[in-house]
């Protein structure tokens, strides 16, 4: 998604980490970088010419809080928020809402993604097609909401032919379901026929949402269509689909943050499940190449008790410390994707990819090996020397080369554990604050 923006930020990102020092010229070639990728992502020039000004003048003039190169990423990361994102919250509640757009946009298949969003989270989603002029449009609604177990509801269902009655009866049908999504017909601009459908449908059943689905590769002209249907039917959120076929998604994204109405949902792709909630400061994370900072806090909140990850990364990290953290590991899932999830994460960081490849029989093979040991040596594996060494891998029943690997391994996560503890600042996690600029220095 997005991927040429983001390739760009990254690539300015990573040029201020490596920079020695902040000054005026490092800033002049941030800002002008920012200029080319958001130009091409079809960001209004005004406006990118706007943020490129703020850019400027507060990595220049702003008091420093953090060190200078984490001064001008939060600036950036701030300034990004501040032009792509506008987002709208859909509550978890029971509701209508009621799906609307230009032909093509991607309503149907949305409404089918809405589904089984709500399903997710635990309610129980029910959809009406009132497209009744395409006679494909029904059968495509319903395949999608066959696949997701999803009741459905169209003029066969009833045997009415206008889409008022339709609509009614699906409502009536439906009334124990929590949340009704209806599919309404596109047309190819904004017409007074369209608009008078989708008022009536509106009158009628009074959806609490009126959701407007926009293709992300109009780009700028986001903020036109959205601005329109707005005035004609009173907009409540807005979902911005194919953000995965565009270079334009971040046009379309700032053009909508610059009107009234917010952004929902992101389509990223045909598949139903290829579907999110538009959090500006996760997006703009991500395009950063910072990693999803939040999702990482939530999945480490689950699954990792804080204090023993205080007390391991404050300790000296013992091979005994090195099990119960891999297990701890295990449990938050696969280890590289909550290294890519880390600040910054995106980024090459050198670590080697056996890093990543703990199996859980490597894991039984690494327990026995250190029942093999004496309490000293696990507490203090410097004094392993080789009749150790030979010691440890004939009671383990394991190669010499297994031991050391276990050795290599430990080392390895010791250096990763100590430089991300290294960093500023205590928060919940406190490897998450003070980002890993340390890190990365550490590991290159
Ligand atoms: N790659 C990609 N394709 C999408 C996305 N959303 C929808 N599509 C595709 O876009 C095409 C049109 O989507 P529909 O959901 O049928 O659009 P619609 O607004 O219902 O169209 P009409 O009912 O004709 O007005 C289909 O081929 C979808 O598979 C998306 O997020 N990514
Ligand atoms: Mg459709």
């Amino acid at each position: 998604m997005l991927d040429n923006l983001s390739s760009a930020l990254k690539k300015s990102v990573k040029k201020i980490v490596a920079s020695k020092r902040i000054d005026k010229r490092t800033v002049d070639e941030l800002v002008k970088d920012l200029q080319r990728a958001l130009i091409q992502a079809d960001v209004r020039i005004s406006l990118v010419k706007e943020l490129s000004n703020r850019v400027r003048e507060r990595a220049l003039t702003e008091k420093l809080v953090l060190n200078p190169r984490e001064h001008v990423i939060k600036i950036l990361y701030e300034e990004l928020i501040g032009i792509l994102g506008k987002s709208v919250d859909i509550p978890l509640v029971p509701q209508k809402i009621m799906m609307v757009g230009l032909n093509g946009s991607g309503k149907t298949s949305s409404c089918a993604k809405l589904a089984r969003y709500f399903q997710k989270k635990g309610l129980k989603p029910a959809v009406i097609c009132a497209d009744i002029y395409r006679p494909a449009a029904s059968d495509q609604l319903k395949q999608l909401c066959a696949r997701i177990n999803v009741p459905f509801f169209d003029s066969n269902s009833c045997g009415q032919k206008d889409v008022i009655e339709i609509v009614k009866a699906g409502v009536k049908e439906f009334s124990r379901y929590d949340v009704l999504i209806i599919d309404t017909a596109g047309r190819h601009a904004l017409e007074s026929d369209m608009i008078d459908e989708i008022r009536r449908i509106g009158a009628e059943i009074n959806p609490e949402q009126r959701l407007l689905v926009l293709d992300a590769s109009i780009g700028q002209q986001a903020s036109v269509q959205a601005k329109a249907f707005d005035e004609a039917i009173g907009i409540t959120g807005i979902i911005i689909t194919k953000m995965d076929g565009t270079a334009k998604g971040g046009g379309a994204l700032s053009a909508v943050a610059e009107t009234d109405s917010g952004i929902a949902f992101l389509g990223t792709g045909e598949r139903v499940e290829d579907f999110e909630r538009f959090e500006p400061d996760r997006f703009v994370s991500r395009l950063l190449g910072m990693g999803d900072i939040k999702s990482l806090i939530e999945i480490a909140d689950e699954s990792l008790d804080k204090d023993e990850i205080e007390t391991t990364l404050k300790g000296k990290f013992t091979l005994n410390d090195l099990y119960a953290q891999l297990e701890a590991l295990r449990k938050m899932g696969p280890f590289k994707k909550l290294m890519q999830m880390l600040p910054l994460g995106g980024m090459d960081l050198n670590i080697d990819d056996n890093v990543y490849q703990v199996t859980e029989d490597k894991l039984k093979r690494f327990r026995v090996i250190m029942d093999s040991m004496t309490q000293e040596e696990r507490n203090e594996p410097k004094i392993i020397d080789g009749s150790r060494l030979r010691r440890i891998a004939i009671g383990a029943g394991a190669s010499t080369a297994e031991v050391n690997e276990l050795l290599k391994y430990h080392r390895m996560m010791q250096k990763l554990l100590k430089s991300l503890s290294s960093g500023r600042g205590r928060g919940k996690i406190p490897m998450l604050r003070g980002m890993p600029l340390k890190m990365m220095k550490n590991l290159k």
